[in-house]
């Protein structure tokens, strides 16, 4: 960090010292003005951050924190299109995916909305003459599937959207995402599927990654199988950077859909790769999805820092990451529709922030991005809630809860709304050991049965997190969520100093794998390697035997 950075960061940790010992109940009781102070909202969307272990000062020395880091400056240069992400030389541009505005938007003094707005033309087109059945399959039949294959950010994000925007789909047009290259993904995938009427997207910007290559290639020899070679043109589409690995696959021109370099695969579901989430909830609520990712870039781009959404949240998460030195963060959304929210935001924080060099090359001296994870409530009360609220470390959560449910279902949607404010405020307030007592008192357990009880039942409390309150899950408020999340991984990188852009990490385990691919198939049977590697590989070729 450089050193007014790390200045301002020793104030951050003198505040956290300051408030050690305080409790949020304390300081709850000790304001009646808490929620006013630490709340915000975006539109119709409301933060909370009144649970969290904070004070005026240590907010004001957060807010210093961001604009020593420069937040604001590097948040206009990405915008500006200037090649922030430096170890790839590239721009970072996903806003320009969905910006709906009538400015230029420039990339190397380019302006690249002609090419977006093209591409989601021909986006729009395609997936009205899907949805219409007016583009069919080889025997003249309407597609009734879709399959998208692609891996990473060309799967996490289209698969967790399709999810979250269910009441948007059609019985009769379904999404099917395949993306692990263990064989029983596509089996399980297509062992329900009518070749006929089923359309396959190979969704990869590289068009090389192996995965979906083999994916692609498997899927393609079990259509040629039912209905022959010639059928591929007629139900393969096709979304990458790379156009002319599509055509030798033998994807017609009119069914590629392109999108750019300045786009990384985790930023990439406002792009062509959203086309099977355009496909499942039809090209308008797509649109929508990409004004609400737009109506957070403005607030994001425009909203002073101390009621700035993305920027609260990411200085929170610093806080507790390098001020209290809490390891982990939960992302708990009151809704089962977003059941793949976490694992999309596993992804969108913790490839962009699991860094531990800054962009300069130098190694950190600061921990870095949280283990990011998570699972709709209120299924995770029955499962992981405990250690939340009685475990030995300190967890900030984040809620995330709709007022108005698609479904209203007798009190469904109002147990879940108590069950979600219930966590949170659990949370905060925990349970004392007289609180605990005078309970049992009066369950009428003898004095020898409540000391022997009482430490069991006792809740910490002060434990931290964020409420997100919105008033439906639907297709503008998911986009403005997503974007919410882009942009405080964002403001957490930039504080960190590092590229929040390239994955470098995940490059070694490939290669390795090539490497021991030929021994594992027994082409190879040479060794080099660890004893670990070559036992395994010797008791794997036994059990095969
Ligand atoms: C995301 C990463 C990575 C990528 C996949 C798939 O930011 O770059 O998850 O999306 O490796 O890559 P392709 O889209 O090139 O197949």
């Amino acid at each position: 960090m450089a050193s007014d950075r790390k200045s301002v960061l020793n104030a951050m940790m003198a505040h956290q010292k300051r408030l050690a010992d305080t409790s949020m109940r304390k300081l709850f009781a000790g304001d009646s003005q808490r929620f006013r102070k630490y709340s915000a909202t975006c539109g119709s969307m409301l933060l909370d951050y009144s649970k969290n272990r904070i004070d005026e000062q240590a907010m004001a020395a957060l807010f210093d924190l961001a604009r020593a880091a420069g937040v604001e400056a590097r948040r206009d240069a990405m915008w500006a299109g200037e090649p922030i992400n430096v170890t790839e030389g590239r721009s970072v541009m996903h806003m320009a995916l969905r910006y709906g505005g009538t400015e230029p938007v420039k990339v190397d003094s380019k302006d690249v909305m002609p090419q977006v707005r093209e591409v989601l033309s021909r986006m729009k087109k395609f997936v009205g003459q899907v949805r219409d059945g007016s583009i069919k399959g080889a025997t003249g039949e309407p597609f009734t599937d879709i399959v998208n294959i692609g891996i990473g950010g060309s799967d996490l994000g289209p698969a967790m959207v399709t999810a979250a925007l269910e009441p948007y789909t059609r019985k009769n047009l379904r999404a099917h995402y395949v993306s692990n290259v263990d064989g029983a993904h596509m089996h399980d995938t297509l062992k329900r599927l009518d070749p006929k009427t089923t359309l396959f997207i190979v969704a990869s910007k590289t068009f090389t990654t192996d995965e979906t290559m083999t994916n692609a290639h498997s899927a393609r020899a079990w259509l040629a199988k039912a209905l022959g070679e010639k059928a591929v043109g007629d139900h393969f589409a096709a979304v990458s950077t790379n156009l002319e690995a599509c055509a030798s696959f033998g994807i017609s021109e009119d069914r590629i859909f392109g999108f750019w370099d300045w786009v990384g695969g985790r930023y990439s579901v406002w792009s062509s790769i959203g086309l099977p989430v355009a496909l499942a909830v039809g090209y308008d609520n797509f649109a929508l999805f990409l004004k609400g990712a737009a109506a957070m870039d403005s607030h994001f781009l425009t909203v002073p820092l101390e009621e700035n959404f993305p920027v609260i949240m990411g200085l929170l998460g610093i806080w507790y990451r390098n001020a209290w030195g809490f390891a982990t963060h939960a992302v708990l959304p009151y809704d089962q529709r977003m059941s793949r929210f976490a694992a999309y935001l596993q992804q969108q924080d913790m490839e962009s922030n699991g860094k531990s060099v800054m962009l300069d090359g130098m190694p950190v001296d600061y921990d870095t991005g949280p283990v990011v994870w998570g699972e709709p409530g209120t299924n995770g009360q029955h499962a992981f809630y405990q250690l939340i609220h009685q475990g030995t470390s300190v967890i900030p959560c984040d809620f995330l809860v709709a007022s108005n449910p698609h479904e209203e279902m007798g009190q469904h949607h109002q147990k879940l709304v108590a069950n979600c404010l219930a966590q949170s405020e659990a949370l905060m307030l925990g349970k004392t050991g007289d609180e605990v007592e005078t309970e049992l008192k009066a369950a009428g357990l003898k004095p020898a049965a409540i000391k022997a009880l009482k430490p069991h039942k006792i809740f910490p409390g002060n434990r931290p997190s964020n409420t997100l309150l919105y008033r439906k899950l639907d297709p503008a408020t998911l986009g403005m969520l997503i974007a919410l999340y882009e942009h405080k991984v964002f403001v957490q990188g930039t504080i960190w100093n590092i590229n929040s852009f390239d994955q470098w990490g995940v490059e070694l385990g490939k290669q390795l794998a090539k490497a021991i691919l030929p021994k594992v198939s027994g082409e190879d049977r040479g060794n080099g390697h660890d004893s670990s590697t070559s036992g395994l590989l010797a008791h794997y070729h036994r059990l095969r035997s």
